[in-house]
C-alpha cells in the first residue's frame, strides 16, 4: 500500500549542533514534501568530526521497542534511510529492522556513514565496518563516498584524482554486494572539477555529475547529498537527475559557506537552498 505523502524512516543520530545526519535529513525530506518519521541511533551535543567534548548518549535499546511499536501500528515505510550508526549491535539491529519493514516496492537506502579522507570516523571500529558491510547487502540503493566504498571492498584507500577506469572498477564490485544502485560521491578527474558517479545494475548504465570544486573539508555534505538524492528519488526522478539535484544543491551550499566565511565545522549553509530544492522538484506549483 502507498502513502499519500511519502514516508520515509530516517535511521541517523541527532546531532545537536553541526548540520549533519537528523538535522539535515528532517528539514530537506520535509522541504521535498515527504514525511520523515525518526529512528535516533544515538544523541550528541555535535557531531564527532573536529569538535572535542562532546556528549554522546547511544540509544541502541530504543531500536527494538521502536519498531516494534511501530510495527503494531501496521505503518508502511516508502524508503528506510540508514546514516551513522552508534556501535557494532545498533548494526545488527538495524539489519533486522529491514527484514521487518521490507515489502516489494518500497527502497533500502543505506548510507554506510564510516569515515572520509581515507579515515574512519572516532566512534567506528574495524568491527562496525565488517557490520556496515552486512548492512549494505539488504539494501537497494547505497551513497558511499571514496573511503566508504574502499572501506567496503576491504582495499586500500586512493587519493584522487581518479580515472574513469578506477570509479567503474568501484561502482561494479560494489553493486556485487547486493545494492543494484550505487551511488558514489567525491569523485573527480582533474582539480577543477567534482561530482559524483552512479550505477544502475539492471541497466548497466553508468552516470556521472559534476559541479565546480572548492578547496577545503565541509563538514556534512554526505547527509545533505543522501537527503537530497533520496528526495529526488521519491519524487520519481530518474537516478541520474536526482544525483545531479544533489551534486548541485551540495555546491550551492558549499559556494554560500565560503562566501560568509562560516566556520564549515558547522556544516553547510544549505537552508537557503530549501526554496531551490522545492522549484526543482516541481513542488511550488
Ligand atoms: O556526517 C556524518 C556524521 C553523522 N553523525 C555523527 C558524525 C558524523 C561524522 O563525523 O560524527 C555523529
Amino acid at each position: 500500500m502507498k502513502n499519500i505523502i511519502p514516508h520515509a524512516m530516517a535511521i541517523h543520530d541527532i546531532s545537536g549542533v553541526g548540520r549533519c545526519s537528523l538535522t539535515v535529513a528532517l528539514p530537506i525530506l520535509s522541504a521535498a514534501g515527504i514525511q520523515c518519521s525518526v529512528l535516533p541511533t544515538a544523541v550528541l551535543s555535535t557531531h564527532t568530526g573536529g569538535f572535542t567534548g562532546y556528549t554522546y548518549c547511544d540509544l541502541t535499546d530504543e531500536i527494538v521497542p521502536m519498531y516494534n511499536h511501530w510495527k503494531s501500528l501496521k505503518l508502511n515505510f516508502d524508503a528506510i534511510y540508514s546514516g551513522f550508526l552508534g556501535s557494532y549491535e545498533q548494526i545488527g539491529l538495524v539489519t533486522e529492522l529491514f527484514h521487518k519493514f521490507k515489502t516489494d516496492d518500497n527502497i533500502i537506502f543505506v548510507d554506510p556513514v564510516m569515515g572520509d579522507n581515507g579515515k574512519l570516523y572516532p566512534t567506528y571500529t574495524q568491527q562496525m565496518a565488517l557490520s556496515m558491510y552486512r548492512l549494505c547487502t539488504n539494501a537497494d540503493i547505497i551513497v558511499p563516498n571514496i573511503t566508504e566504498a574502499s572501506i567496503l571492498l576491504d582495499q586500500s584507500y586512493r587519493e584522487g584524482p581518479y580515472t574513469r577506469e578506477y570509479i567503474e572498477v568501484l561502482l561494479k564490485r560494489l553493486a556485487l554486494l547486493g545494492p543494484k544502485k550505487i551511488v558514489l560521491t567525491g569523485v573527480y578527474f582533474d582539480d577543477m572539477r567534482i561530482g559524483a558517479a552512479c550505477y544502475d545494475a539492471d541497466t548497466g548504465i553508468i552516470d556521472y555529475y559534476f559541479s565546480g570544486k572548492v578547496n577545503g573539508f565541509y563538514h556534512g555534505t554526505g547527509d545533505v547529498f543522501g537527503s537530497v538524492l533520496l528526495a529526488g528519488i521519491l519524487n520519481n526522478l530518474q537516478l541520474h537527475d536526482a544525483m545531479a539535484l544533489a551534486v548541485d544543491f551540495v555546491y550551492k551550499s558549499i559556494l554560500l559557506t565560503e562566501k560568509h566565511k562560516a566556520d564549515p565545522l558547522y556544516g553547510v549553509l544549505f537552508e537557503k537552498y530549501l526554496p531551490f530544492l522545492i522549484k526543482r522538484l516541481g513542488l511550488d506549483k
